[in-house]
């Protein structure tokens, strides 16, 4: 790794080594289970994993609290088996028939309880696997048409409900995960700057960050080192899922950088420049393999997400700041321009 002032930590979840299923067609690799996931993470230099509630115990809503228990620590010993440690745990909050039409923002009272009762669990096994960061993506907290929700409602809904989370574990730290849509219309909390606004509204403010998907910003049309740059002023950019996105479609998860290299190069030289990671945050690769892939190399998108995070990180540290700054006092962008370009084919200047 080139000499950097980040100190950058790799984690993905078991859901980034997946079967190939999708809207329009089955399962086209068989399932790899999550010991042989972990084993994979190690071996490809990752250090950390990140659970949906459920990765850790499946079936999780027909368990009782002690087989819970059991079962995340059974998990806990196995990552400590590897080498690993557990970066966060998030409650899947858009599986159930009780969270059809959303879980905090659901018409129905007795459906927001289940999500919040769900989300006390995810809690329980986060202490288990012994981190304190839960990861909130609000999937379903929207709308498909505007007149089934009140807009101001849902606000003040979910943070009513992270303020029963932040009360009931004074040790939890969330991270909220904004995304514009998909699979709802229109997500109540859609982009980044809704997600740092909605931890200020909250009871403790200190305990509420964001994590910021690569895709997810250039859904909402916004570049996604921006973003970074928006949440890191207010230091509250604490994960990341670096993936990659060919423009306003569904959700594409791609290889980070295969598809905007300098996109890329500029979110990694935004972290850079805060030292990204020196209080422990954590780089997370929310990628999926193409479907194409077959069984045996359905980990490349992992890899090469990694190897593509050391190439444009060197390219950031080795950038010429002298030439930078120079461009910038001339107010030569143009010439900047030419330069990063220059820098990134790896041309002579
Ligand atoms: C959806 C996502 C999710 C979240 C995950 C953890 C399946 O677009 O990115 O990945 O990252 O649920 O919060
Ligand atoms: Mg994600």
């Amino acid at each position: 790794m080139p000499k950097s002032r980040g100190k950058y930590r790799f984690s993905f979840g078991p859901w980034n080594i997946s079967e190939g299923a999708d809207p329009f067609g089955p399962e086209v690799r068989t399932h790899v289970s999550l010991a042989k996931k972990m084993r994979i993470a190690k071996e490809l230099g990752f250090d950390g994993m990140q659970f949906h509630d459920d990765d850790a115990v499946p079936d999780l809503d027909s368990k009782v609290a002690s087989q819970i228990a059991r079962e995340a620590k059974r998990v806990k010993k196995m990552l400590d088996d590897e080498g690993l440690v557990a970066e966060f745990v998030a409650p899947r909050l858009w599986f159930a028939p009780e969270t059809i039409d959303g879980g905090y923002t659901n018409n129905s009272a007795k459906l927001r309880q289940y999500a919040i009762d769900r989300t006390k669990t995810a809690i329980e096994i986060a202490n288990y696997l012994d981190t304190n960061s839960m990861v909130i993506w609000l999937a379903r907290e929207g709308t498909y048409i505007r007149e089934s929700k009140v807009a101001r409602k849902q606000v003040l809904q979910i943070r009513d409900a992270l303020n029963e989370f932040l009360n009931y574990d004074s040790r939890l730290r969330i991270l909220i995960e904004p995304k514009p849509n998909e699979p709802v219309d229109s997500a109540i909390i859609s982009t980044i700057g809704h997600a740092v606004g909605m931890s200020y509204m909250t009871d403790d403010p200190a305990r509420v960050g964001v994590l910021l998907e690569t895709a997810h910003s250039l859904l909402a049309g916004l570049d996604p080192s921006d973003d970074m740059g928006y949440a890191l002023a207010h230091d509250k950019l604490w994960s990341v899922h670096l993936n990659d996105q060919g423009g306003l479609k569904f959700d594409q998860d791609k290889s980070f950088g295969s598809n905007n290299l300098r996109v890329a190069f500029n979110q990694i030289r935004v972290l850079e420049e805060y030292a990204f990671g020196q209080s422990g945050e954590w780089i997370g690769l929310d990628v999926k393999a193409m479907r194409t892939q077959k069984q045996e190399r359905a980990t490349k998108h992992l890899s090469n997400s990694l190897q593509t995070f050391k190439f444009l990180l060197d390219k950031v540290v080795n950038m010429d700041q002298k030439v930078v700054n120079q461009c910038i006092a001339q107010r030569d962008y143009d010439e900047l321009d030419r330069y990063i370009l220059c820098h990134l084919m790896g041309k002579r200047y």
